[in-house]
């Protein structure tokens, strides 16, 4: 099985608005260094808190720069959502994606079907699930997506044997597992991660594909073990924020920052998370092909 990496990448802010330029660049240079696809405008991404037009420009700037690109439409306006989709049609590129209608809880699945049979009906690229229950309050799980024909799910989950579940009930969906915790057994028994340290580690990404291919899961692990320390530390500063500074201080360039209501760490924060990442990029850098 041909497993891919897939960045769910971020957005750089500057001046309260999608760098597009900065976008362009880190995009570039990931998938460069050993990511497949990058996925846009997910949770990474800070999708939620896009504007539509800000979502076009980000697909409209992407999309000339790779056609490797799921672009993640969902939200809790049906209008923007198949404006997205009809977007997307005008492009090259692999798929879109949908996490759940959020917020609204106790919606009938007959209504979240709808949602995604509307999708599905309008889209011209293949269609993939992007479930995050912790996320977004629903659980799509494999009797859900059983009955839609879609082309494939992003399992946001660290629940290893639900992700599985989609494999074992519909052999031919593409599974991939959005958890960076998980990211090394994703390489090996599904079709690949979906993990947001694809940002700023794409080089150990490469070779943990390689590792992965030939079975050499001592350093898979290793390798996994060194992303769960980094997530981990991320984690204490608030991992949306802190990754903008992790990703800067590993990739080398400066990918700006988040926006409020995800704010950017202060500088203290900023300083004692960079002293304690020395290390770990030095450790990153060793097992990196
Ligand atoms: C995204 C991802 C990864 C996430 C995960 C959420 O869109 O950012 O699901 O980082 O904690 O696919």
């Amino acid at each position: 099985m041909v497993c891919e990496v897939i960045a769910p990448v971020l957005t750089p802010f500057a001046h309260g608005a999608p760098d597009l330029e900065v976008m362009r660049g880190h995009v570039t240079a990931i998938l460069e260094q050993g990511a497949d696809a990058v996925f846009v405008c997910g949770t990474t991404g800070l999708g939620p808190s896009l504007s539509f037009q800000e979502r076009v420009a980000i697909l409209r700037s992407i999309s000339d720069v790779t056609n490797r690109i799921i672009v993640q439409i969902g939200g809790l306006n049906m209008d923007e959502v198949i404006g997205l989709v009809k977007e997307c049609n005008e492009r090259d590129i692999m798929g879109v994606a949908s996490f759940a209608p959020y917020y609204y809880q106790r919606l009938p699945e007959s209504h979240l079907l709808k949602y995604f049979q509307n999708i599905l009906e309008l889209s011209e690229h293949p269609v993939y699930i992007y479930n995050y229950p912790a996320g977004t309050g629903k659980d799509l799980d494999p009797n859900f997506v059983s009955k839609l024909s879609v082309a494939g799910i992003k399992d946001t989950s660290e629940n290893l044997v639900h992700s599985l579940e989609y494999r074992r009930k519909m052999p031919s969906l593409k599974v991939y597992n959005g958890s960076d915790f998980l990211a090394a057994v994703s390489l090996l028994v599904l079709d690949g991660t979906v993990a947001s340290a694809a940002n700023f580690v794409p080089k150990l990404f490469f070779t943990m594909k390689r590792s992965a291919s030939k079975g050499q899961t001592d350093s898979l692990l290793r390798a996994q073990f060194l992303i769960d320390e980094i997530v981990e530390l991320g984690r204490k500063y608030g991992y949306l924020s802190s990754i903008y500074d992790i990703t800067s201080y590993f990739m080398g360039y400066d990918v700006r920052g988040p926006r409020p209501p995800i704010f950017p760490l202060g500088r203290d924060e900023r300083e004692q998370l960079l002293r304690q990442l020395v290390t770990l990029k030095e450790q990153s850098e060793e097992m990196s092909e």
